[in-house]
């Protein structure tokens, strides 16, 4: 690519868009709506320090967490653009118990699920955080949507991606052919393209996890944190740890650079933190599309077939070689 062309985000999906002359263009109005609430959330993401939009929103959300103001105003702000929208009958949100049902949209193609703003515990904090999409195509156009369409396993999705709300507020997606990164440009307020067909190293020397649930992980992963900590130069060990409580943040670093996020099943949370629907299958998709691994611990994650909308998973994902290891050695400590 030409390191002198300007190629907008609705430039690149317009591209892509062309490419399928036979497709109406309704996952291209789709991401125009996620570009939208992109923008509107970083606005408010941006100023949160100097309007009342700091601190807990007094209520909490299925997952039994404080919910933050910025969480609510983000959920509002993608389940407003895709009613507008019409082109999804649905939405998943880590942020509603129940499907959000897009009104007049019933026999929209696409369902969305979303984590409207994810790693909220560091919004007080100023520290990156990001709102993460998966959307998938009903199986039926010729009758209602029912749990089957939306409980799809991850190899289903037709789209997914992330935008992190950090140094630069950045918009990362796939539909399946590749990764591409846009940054937002504030002085025209367009993404633009800055990383093309991202590839993640198959080896880095990061790890991220919460080492505070240590005692309670599998033995295989103790075993596996402790390998990182060993000393061998030729294999860059002791790796260094990075863990920044923001799913996005610790994800986006250890694309570019190499690297394995894990949160492992507990004694006291067998199923880990993550959720399925709308935080695991969205990275695995992109992780896998640019060359990386996502697995639980007992599968790869994109073909874990869901069974409730808000459904835990123990989570492995990043860099193929490390995935594989970390894995291994699970099964070895069985
Ligand atoms: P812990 C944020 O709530 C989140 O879902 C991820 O973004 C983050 O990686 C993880 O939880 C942090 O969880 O238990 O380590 O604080």
């Amino acid at each position: 690519m030409n390191q002198n062309t300007l190629i907008t985000l609705n430039q690149f999906i317009s591209d892509q868009q062309n490419k399928f002359p036979f497709v109406k263009g309704t996952l291209s109005k789709i991401f125009g709506d996620l570009q939208l609430a992109a923008k509107m959330i970083n606005r408010d993401v941006r100023k949160a320090g100097l309007i009342d939009i700091l601190g807990n929103f007094g209520e909490t959300n299925v997952q039994g967490e404080e919910q933050k103001k910025l969480d609510v105003i983000s959920n509002d702000v993608f389940m407003r653009l895709m009613d507008l929208s019409g082109a999804c009958v649905c939405v998943v949100s880590e942020e509603d118990e129940h499907i959000h049902w897009c009104p007049g949209a019933e026999d929209g193609k696409y369902i969305l699920a979303i984590d409207p703003l994810d790693g909220s515990s560091n919004i007080d904090v100023n520290a990156s955080i990001g709102s993460i999409f998966s959307i998938y195509k009903r199986l039926s156009p010729d009758k209602p949507v029912d749990h089957e369409d939306i409980l799809q396993k991850g190899v289903n999705q037709v789209a997914a991606g992330y935008i992190i709300y950090g140094t630069a507020t950045m918009f990362v997606y796939t539909t399946g052919s590749g990764v591409n990164g846009f940054t937002l440009d504030d002085s025209i307020q367009e993404f633009c393209l800055s990383h093309a067909d991202i590839k993640t190293p198959s080896m880095g020397s990061i790890f991220s996890v919460n080492e505070g649930n240590l005692k309670e992980f599998p033995e295989g992963v103790i075993k596996y944190i402790d390998y990182c900590k060993g000393e061998n130069k030729d294999e860059k060990r002791p790796y260094s740890a990075r863990y920044i409580g923001s799913l996005i943040a610790d994800f986006h670093r250890n694309l570019l650079k190499g690297g394995i996020y894990m949160y492992p099943g507990t004694t006291k949370a067998p199923n880990g933190k993550l959720r399925l629907l709308y935080e695991c299958n969205p990275m695995a998709f992109l992780v896998e599309q640019a060359g990386g691994k996502a697995h639980s611990g007992s599968q790869r994650i994109m073909e874990i077939q869901p069974e409730t909308f808000h459904q835990r998973v123990p989570v492995f994902i990043g860099s193929g070689d490390m995935v594989d290891h970390v894995i291994g050695m699970m099964n070895e400590n069985k």
